[in-house]
Parts: C-alpha cells; structure tokens; sequence
C-alpha cells in the first residue's frame, strides 16, 4: 500500500494527493505535525532529507519532491494516464482547454498555429503564420509576451516558447506586416498591408502602462484554470498567489487589481 506523508495546508502535498484521486490509487495518508515538528523527526528525514512534505512510500520506494513523486505515479499506475496515452488525443484534451479559456474570456475567434509544446522555432515560417493574421485581422493592438524577460528572480527563467512567441510577434508586426515587401506572395493573395497601432507586452520585468483588471480578474483565473492538463499547481493557494500578484501591479496603478505590460505605441 502506498504511504502518502502530508503536512495541513501544504500546496505540494495536494499536488501528490490530486494524483493519487485522480488515478484512483489506494493510499494510506500520514498527516505529519508542522506544529509539533514531525516533519524535521529523523524518520522524516531519513524519506525527506530537507525535512519537507509530500512524501511518498510505495513498495520499498521512498520518495520526495511533489513532481518527482507525480512522475513515479504516472509511470508505476499507468492505467489511469493523468492525460490520454495517444498524442492525438493529449492534443484534442489542450485544444477543448483552449477553446473552453478563450469562451470563458469573450474571445471573438481563437486558433492554433498547431506547433508542438518546446518546439518552437524563430523562423521564417512562424513569421510568415503571424503576419498573415495581422493583416487578415488588422488589429490595433497586438499582445504578446515580453520576450527580453529572461529571470525572474533566481529559481525562474522564461519558457524559450514565449520568448520565441515574443521576438516573432515582435518582427512580424514592424516592419513586417505593414511593409509589401515582406512576405510579398500574401499580397498577391490578395491581402493588404497593416500597421498595428500598439503592441503590449506581458509578462515584463519593465511595465510602463497597468491595466485595471479589478473587475476581470477572478475569469482570468478561471481561464487559465481550464488549462487544467498544464498545470502543475493548483488549488486556493495558487489562485491566491495569482491575486497577491494582481494585487502588487494594482498598488503601482492605485486601483486594486491590475496588470502591467511594456507598451510600445507606432506612429501618431
Ligand atoms: N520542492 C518541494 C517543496 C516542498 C515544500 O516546500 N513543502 C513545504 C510544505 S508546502 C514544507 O514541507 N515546509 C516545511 C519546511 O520547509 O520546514 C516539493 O515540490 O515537494
């Protein structure tokens, strides 16, 4: 039977212990003492070393670290899959994620652009897919990640996918999509050049413009909840951390929640 040491309150133990109901798993639960210092015991100890919970016994395997035991779980119990086996059907799981976010935004249309998670390449064919929607959708404003955040703090840095997602958005709105010149076969198809009013950046380390997002924010935090398959953290305690952090750009805004972007604004 697997032996499952937890401590009240602890996001990292309810990590192990989503998985654990999710897979359907018999399991026997140690809750250990914060108060009373169980998890520092040299029984602790010896399954944990820094004297921290979740850990996990199974079989004669001891194990810490919440996403270390998440992995060892997925592949000792495979029959219940944390997400489909077939690649196809992981797929389809992200792509209803994706529709059910952008519904619960109000998005007009969303799609994909069908490139595999890690994979992205700065290239010209990722360019190419981006100015041909800037000039089919000729918006005034485009977003994107801020692709010059590289580390946050000293445990962080960005997903090479955003900062990919940043530089190509970047060069595909100036000069690209309002220049005949680039990517001139568009053109001939029929589609006109546009120049995008402003771009706003997220995820920045050098905000110069906050968005009042005091009455959005909690469908914010729906949306990305219902990419349910990518996330690692879950429960209250994130969707707190995701407030406080709303919280601290709403004190540099003066208004209780907010969201902060570098903006870059083109022309007059
Ligand atoms: N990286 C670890 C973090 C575990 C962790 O920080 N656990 C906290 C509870 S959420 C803990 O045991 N804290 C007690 C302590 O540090 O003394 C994991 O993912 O399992």
């Amino acid at each position: 039977m697997i032996r499952f040491y937890y401590g009240s309150g602890s996001p990292f133990s309810w990590r192990v212990q989503l998985v654990l109901e999710e897979k359907g798993l018999a399991y026997e639960p140690v809750l250990l003492s914060f108060e009373k210092g169980e998890h520092k015991s040299p029984a602790h100890l010896a399954r944990s070393p820094h004297g921290k919970v979740p850990a996990l016994e199974d079989d004669g395997v001891s194990l810490y670290e919440s996403s270390a035991i998440v992995e060892y779980l997925e592949e000792r119990y495979p029959r219940t899959p944390l997400l489909p086996p077939d690649p196809a059907e992981r797929a389809r799981v992200r792509i209803e994620e994706t529709a059910k976010a952008s519904e619960r935004l109000g998005f007009a249309d969303h799609f994909h652009l069908d490139y595999r998670d890690g994979e992205l390449p700065d290239d010209l064919d990722l360019r190419a897919a981006i100015v041909r929607r800037v000039r089919e959708l000729r918006p005034e404003v485009v977003l994107c990640p801020d692709p010059t955040a590289v580390f946050f703090g000293d445990a962080y840095f960005n997903h090479r996918d955003h900062r990919v997602t940043g530089w190509a958005t970047l060069d595909a709105v100036a000069p690209a999509a309002g220049n005949p010149h680039y990517f001139p076969d568009q053109i001939v198809d029929g589609l006109a050049v546009h120049h995008v009013r402003a771009v706003y950046l997220s995820g920045t380390l050098e905000p110069n413009c906050w968005v009042d997002i005091s009455d959005v924010l909690e469908r914010k935090i729906d949306a990305l909840f219902c990419h349910a398959s990518q996330l690692t953290e879950t429960g209250d305690w994130f969707r707190e951390f995701l407030r406080d952090r709303a919280e601290e750009a709403g004190r540099a805004a003066g208004v209780r929640y907010a969201e902060g972007f570098r903006r870059l604004t083109f022309g007059s």
